[in-house]
């Protein structure tokens, strides 16, 4: 009998229909990541909810959890359309699937409102620097003078989803690399734990359009370059009392809902909590041409939109009954008397 998680199901409950991304793209291997966190943390499908906006990425969500409920939404407009699903539904898991292009060009009006809004979801950017579903066009993370085929070189400076995320005030910043299956699990998991936006980079390289080595969203550019700032594994609350802290070589960190990040050090000694020191980092980062990886930086302190508003996983709006919803006769009276 295959094996089953703490509510009963087995893995192949969490994946959805087959992919018709190409063999070797690396959202194929993201969308694994996300049927493994989903699996492990035991979430019911039916709680969660999918969104995305348009590009190869943003089919993803078709492919992983079959169960939840999904909005494959207009390119670039994907935010708007979660936050309103959110204030409708305060007891919903959000996951969220955007590509490079989807978040920094055509998107990036919304992207910069949903940063600063601090709605509660993970929202991945599958960062492969082209626009891959319309054939490969320069998206506006390509590095100044990458040389594409049918493209010629690219003149513009690139746009730093990280950076971007740190003076906007995101409270959980983090990149991967498509290509380190079990970190992007892990962020995976802590991400779905935050009570806020948890921003995921992570580099996905396009194997059609965008995959010399020399690329910066290549995987063999981003496997000679990364740099992992520390060993980083997520655990959940029921799992606490078997961690093993071994004092001075690691660091926790303390989610809403009890669970814990715990940061091994590697060469680096990272504090995560210190916004200033994250953007120092990524500007070092492009100093010496490294893929900085990891959790970048994160705020457990302010409130989720969604706590902002007031809406209560309690009682989201849609579960409202008539008693509720429907005015008293005595306050359509009242109305009705200032009228007259
Ligand atoms: C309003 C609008 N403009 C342009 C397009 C064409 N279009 C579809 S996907 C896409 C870019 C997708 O790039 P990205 O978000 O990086 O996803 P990828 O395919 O690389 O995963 C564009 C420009 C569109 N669908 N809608
Ligand atoms: S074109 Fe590129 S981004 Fe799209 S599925 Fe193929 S490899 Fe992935
Ligand atoms: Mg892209």
């Amino acid at each position: 009998m295959a094996k089953v998680n703490a509510v009963g199901l087995e893995k192949n409950e969490y994946r959805g229909a087959p992919t018709t991304l190409c063999a070797g793209c690396g959202h194929n291997s993201i969308s694994n990541q996300i049927i493994q966190a989903a699996y492990d943390l035991s979430l019911i499908p039916e709680d969660v909810i999918k969104f995305s906006g348009i590009g190869c990425s943003s089919k993803s969500p078709t492919y992983f959890l079959g169960r939840s409920f999904g909005f494959n939404s207009l390119h670039g407009r994907m935010p708007s359309v979660a936050t309103g699903a959110l204030f409708g539904d305060a007891r919903l898991k959000a996951v969220a699937v955007s590509g490079d292009g989807d978040s920094t060009n055509i998107g990036i009006g919304q992207f910069k409102h949903i940063l600063r809004r601090n709605a509660p979801m993970v929202y991945i950017i599958e960062n492969n620097g082209v626009y891959g579903l319309t054939k490969g066009q320069f998206s506006a993370t390509a590095e100044q003078g990458l040389t594409l085929k049918y493209q010629g070189a690219n003149p513009y400076m690139p746009v730093d989803v990280i950076m971007e995320a740190l003076v906007s005030q995101a409270t959980f910043v983090a990149r991967s690399f498509a290509g380190d299956a079990t970190q992007v699990r892990e962020l995976i998991k802590a991400a779905l734990s935050h009570d806020g936006l948890a921003i995921l980079d992570i580099i996905s390289p396009c194997v059609t359009f965008n995959n010399a080595d020399d690329a910066r969203h290549s995987y063999g550019w981003a496997k000679e370059h990364q740099d992992p700032l520390h060993d980083f594994s997520f655990v959940p609350f029921e799992e606490e009392i078997e961690v093993e802290m071994v004092e001075g070589e690691t660091r926790r960190v303390t989610m809403h809902d009890g669970s814990s990040i715990i940061l091994k050090k590697l060469d680096e000694d990272y504090d995560p909590t210190n916004r200033k020191n994250a953007m120092d980092m990524i500007q070092q980062s492009y100093e010496e041409d490294v893929l900085m990886t990891g959790l970048i930086y994160i705020n457990t302190e302010p409130d989720s939109l969604l706590d902002m508003h007031g809406l209560s996983q309690d009682e989201p709006l849609n579960r409202l009954g008539q008693e509720h919803l429907r005015p008293k006769k005595e306050a359509i009276d009242a109305v009705n008397a200032m009228m007259f």
